[in-house]
């Protein structure tokens, strides 16, 4: 198959990841395929946060002293990068999370437990992630609201006309859609079903958990609501994570958690609430991560997300082909043209733990199971499938690899 042309030199960017330049299990090169998952670093993101450690650490918005002023303002510029990353309108947009689970708690909590009842309904759909999922199902229990699914048709797209139809009843309150589904790939149309939610009254939030890490995302153009993601899968260290609120929302919202910084007064009798962000960011906050994940923007923007997405869909295109040529191999979801650097597969005869810890032994890393999306996977009737996911640092001789070892597995597993 001839190879197509990327749109920038993946092996010098390969080269600023230490871990890709090790050898797995001692001897093969590793061929990560679990990007979906989490990321791999950069040395800037490594190095500023050791940086960050050895030079300037101490707590934030409280020192008086040179040290703590100068963590408060590196710690500020991140929220600013990130503020600039996804073209929100203000850094008080920014809410800092542990990552997408918490920021979509986060809504349930606050913005859901004031304004979700008996006779409300709010819409997910079949292919969210379980933190898509789950807190709502916890709040309902409490609130007495309906939660209701948009269903998937088997081309793996949403179903829009279904959508609409869920709409009509005016009792939704709240849309809450991945943006792009961490297991089909398949990117969903976000502006319209903004405009669509807006058109009878109900709010948007989507799980943008796998798109900003590989797109162009810019929230006032989604215009949606609420925008969670998380560092980690970014470039970004673990315990990090970003909520996207519109401002008067944010600002009509109760707090989340209680204690320091978030307060504006404390008396014995009751407290009032500091301005935004900081009402929801109680406690010494995750510093060091939110520095990492202002060096993991840096990191990609000096690429370019536009670069970033054209690499990605090319890479998934020619997945596709080279799965394709795999005989009993199915992949899930709908064509690369519509999907995001995810491709979830069964084999006929093979059970996916046991090709992906095949794949593993010649040092392909893919996850297999369910993804935390159980119920996708009952709709698509399988227990468990291996997921292989690319990322910017992925090459076409990755996937080649994959696909020919496939075979190998396959020859191994298959009797
Ligand atoms: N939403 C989507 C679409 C995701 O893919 C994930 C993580 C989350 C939410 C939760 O993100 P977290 O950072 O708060 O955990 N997805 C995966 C995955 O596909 N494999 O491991 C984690």
């Amino acid at each position: 198959m001839n190879k197509p042309t990327l749109p920038y030199d993946v092996e010098a960017i390969r080269a600023d990841f230490p871990i890709l330049q090790q050898a797995h299990h001692d001897d093969v090169p590793l061929v990560f395929l679990d990007n979906a998952a989490s990321s791999q670093k950069p040395n800037l993101v490594i190095d500023g946060m050791t940086n960050y450690y050895r030079t300037s650490h101490a707590n934030v918005h409280r020192g008086i002293y040179q040290l703590s002023e100068q963590a408060t303002q590196l710690y500020e510029d991140a929220r600013k990068k990130v503020r600039d990353f996804i073209h929100a309108s203000s850094h008080r947009e920014i809410i800092y999370t542990r990552g997408t689970t918490e920021g979509i708690n986060l809504v349930a909590m606050t913005w859901g437990r004031k304004n979700l009842g008996v006779g409300d309904v709010v819409l997910s759909t079949a292919m969210a992630h379980h933190s898509n999922i789950v807190p709502w199902q916890i709040l309902a229990e409490e609130k007495g609201f309906m939660l209701k699914f948009v269903p998937i048709l088997d081309n793996g797209t949403l179903d829009m006309e279904a959508y609409r139809q869920l709409l009509e009843d005016n009792s939704v309150k709240l849309v809450t859609v991945v943006h792009s589904s961490n297991v089909l790939g398949t990117i969903n149309p976000i502006k319209e079903m903004a405009h669509l939610a807006h058109e009878q009254g109900a709010l948007i939030l989507i799980d943008g958990a796998q798109s900003v890490p590989h797109m162009p995302v810019n929230v006032q153009d989604l215009d949606c609501d609420f925008f969670a993601f998380s560092g980690h899968k970014m470039l970004g260290p673990t315990g990090i994570g970003i909520l996207y609120g519109k401002r008067d929302i944010l600002d009509d919202m109760p707090p989340y958690m209680g204690g320091g910084d978030m307060i504006a007064r404390v008396t014995l009798e009751g407290s009032t609430w500091n301005d935004l962000p900081y009402k929801f960011e109680a406690g010494t906050p995750s510093i060091a991560p939110a520095i990492g994940l202002g060096l993991a923007v840096d990191y990609l923007s000096s690429i370019g997300m536009d670069k970033i997405h054209q690499h990605e869909q090319i890479m998934t295109e020619y997945a596709l082909d080279r799965l394709a040529e795999v005989a009993g191999l199915t992949v899930y979801g709908p064509p690369s043209t519509q999907k995001g650097a995810v491709a979830a597969f069964t084999i006929n005869g093979a059970h996916a733990h046991d090709v992906a810890q095949v794949l593993d032994s010649y040092g392909i890393a893919v996850r297999a199971g369910h993804h935390c999306a159980m119920p996708l996977h009952q709709l698509l009737n399988v227990n468990a499938t291996a997921r292989a996911s690319f990322y910017l640092y992925n090459t076409l001789e990755e996937i080649d690899m994959l696909a020919e070892t496939l075979e190998k597995v396959k020859d191994k597993l298959i009797f």
